[in-house]
């Protein structure tokens, strides 16, 4: 038992989750709004935000930032860092925003237009300066485009523009930074989304070059996909890169991690877990909140989904792979379904909890950010002048 405890304390002192500063914005739905006085406005307030959840959960040093969004023109770097560095993260994985212009109605890098094409690649290597001004060694990329009736495009000449596109920014990448390559079903696009499945981002990632991978959403998939299949298939390619975490019931609904559905990332953070007891390690992988609850206050639900994950993330670390590996071999899949179950059950909110006494962290992160008064505090101080619009992704 000493050993397992060791073990999990190492892959939780390795687990870190980046946060999304777009996740401390107001958000909303289609339909419309509803306004949280503390929620952050500026990029300040966003890293401030992303700093209290680090504070309180120890797993979260970075936090992804969108170019448009968290580093409009005149906004100088060297302010971003000197904030980022007063809350006590680093700035993560960039993210270029190739869907808001209104230059992009018909796509972006799939786009017929060469110049808008180039347009879309020239703001996505604005981005890579961004990540190399700020220490960040990822762009992480995800596309609006497509088409919303049948005979709208030539699908076969987007893919190739796509291709093409995404080759050129991977030949412009320094070295050590990677390119993240996101797909999602539908929405915006209705008929054919260009990267709509992992397939499609893993053929673009191949031929793109070797820093490309695959970024899983877990909410970019139809209901019946398995996602754990794909998580170990891409794995075991040496193509999968990270994951944007979230959970919903119908779509890409953004809601926070295992609040619908807990035992699928469970069986996720099976697979990856499963992967390094057959390979002895795991390839490097970003793991990333990407979620745009609407109602919760934001900072409550983003160390939620962080102690969520961590919980999950333990569970996976507990099934009995030696047990499961002889149960497999003997066909017994009533009780290797059952190892996976006992691990599930396992209530490791006291390990975790001692883990993060360990770390002179709260045992609860959630209820020391209540205790703190920090959002009491920033509703205070950030009023009630909302004027951000942030879309989800
Ligand atoms: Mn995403």
């Amino acid at each position: 038992m000493a050993k397992t405890h060791d073990i999990i304390f190492q892959r939780l002192d390795e687990f870190k989750i980046e946060l999304p500063s777009w996740g401390f914005a107001d958000t909303g739905t289609r339909f419309g709004k509803f306004l949280q006085t503390a929620a952050a406005k500026t990029i300040d307030e966003k890293l401030a935000d992303a700093g209290q959840v680090h504070k309180m959960t120890g797993a979260c040093p970075t936090v992804a930032v969108h170019t448009l969004w968290d580093f409009p023109k005149g906004q100088p770097l060297a302010a971003v860092l000197k904030s980022a560095k007063k809350h006590g993260v680093k700035i993560g994985a960039i993210n270029p925003n190739v869907f808001e212009s209104q230059q992009y109605k018909w796509g972006s890098l799939a786009n017929r237009s060469a110049s808008i094409r180039q347009m879309a690649i020239d703001h996505i290597l604005h981005s890579v300066a961004i990540a190399q001004a700020v220490g960040s060694n990822c762009i992480s990329l995800w596309f609006a485009d497509g088409t919303n009736y049948p005979g709208q495009a030539d699908i076969i000449e987007r893919k190739r523009a796509m291709t093409e596109a995404l080759k050129a920014i991977h030949a412009a990448l320094p070295a050590g930074m990677s390119m993240l390559v996101e797909y999602k079903p539908f929405e915006p696009a209705f008929y054919a989304t260009d990267i709509a499945d992992w397939g499609m981002a893993y053929v673009l990632a191949r031929a793109a070059g070797p820093n490309a991978k695959v970024l899983v959403d877990t909410g970019h998939h139809y209901q019946a996909t398995n996602i754990e299949q794909i998580v170990a298939w891409l794995l075991d390619e040496n193509m999968l890169g990270g994951f944007h975490f979230n959970d919903r019931k119908y779509a890409d609904d953004d809601l926070t991690l295992g609040s619908i559905d807990p035992y699928q990332i469970f069986r996720i953070f099976h697979e990856i877990e499963n992967y390094r007891f057959r390979n002895d390690a795991v390839p490097a992988l970003a793991y990333m909140v990407d979620q745009s609850h609407n109602l919760k206050p934001k900072i409550e639900a983003m160390i939620q989904t962080v102690d969520m994950a961590q919980q999950l993330y333990t569970k996976a670390c507990l099934v009995d792979r030696k047990a499961l590996a002889m149960s497999q071999a003997s066909e017994d899949l009533v009780r290797s379904e059952n190892i996976l179950k006992d691990a599930f059950f396992t209530d490791t909110r006291p390990l975790v909890a001692e883990w993060r006494k360990a770390h002179g962290l709260p045992a609860d992160p959630l209820v020391a950010h209540r205790e703190s008064g920090y959002e009491r505090r920033a509703a205070t101080k950030r009023g009630k002048s909302h004027k951000t619009d942030h879309s989800f992704i």
